[in-house]
């Protein structure tokens, strides 16, 4: 239910900068720590910097109409600590956010009504054209999570990877 809040406060705050921006007409950027309560996420946890963890590396690519990331399927213990180290080769912004595919979903949809945001937070980040981002997670609980792309058009282009933890 928690996931829910966040939701709905997220959009609050969607709202309330519309409401802002059509007073003043100057754009007010959006805090993405509003997608999240904090201190809880859905597909596991923050990881501690400071502890060994496997490297993962993950591309971002775009061509002929489509878009992804390589790899698109990862599979980690449950328990284990990834760092992710995501590289942007592509010649358009992205981001990396993992969540479940259902909060990914609802997510995407928010996005597509405030397109202007952009993410930095513990379980999602935005990387520029050519540019790399890491991003260290802890898998603690089993089953299938999401990294996606929401930026409006990217998700829908194939912007997603899976990933299952046993
Ligand atoms: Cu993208």
């Amino acid at each position: 239910m928690l996931k829910h809040r966040g939701i709905i406060t997220a959009i609050g705050i969607v709202l309330t900068a519309s409401a802002t921006m059509v007073a003043t007409d100057v754009a007010v950027p959006i805090p993405a720590s509003a997608h999240e309560d904090h201190g809880r996420f859905s597909a596991g946890a923050p990881g501690d910097p400071n502890k060994p963890a496997r490297i993962v590396e993950v591309r971002m690519f775009e061509g002929s109409g489509k878009m992804g990331f390589e790899p698109a399927r990862i599979e980690v213990r449950r328990g284990e600590q990834i760092r992710f180290v995501v590289h942007n080769d592509g010649e358009e912004d992205h981001e990396f956010i993992l969540a479940t595919v259902a909060e990914n979903r609802r997510h995407a949809e928010v996005m597509k009504k405030h397109p202007e945001m952009e993410h930095d937070d513990l379980n999602g980040k935005r990387i520029l054209p050519y540019g790399s981002a890491e991003l260290v997670w802890k898998f603690t609980k089993r089953g299938e999570f999401e990294f996606a792309c929401l930026i409006p058009g990217h998700y829908e282009k194939g912007m997603f990877g899976k990933i299952i933890v046993k």
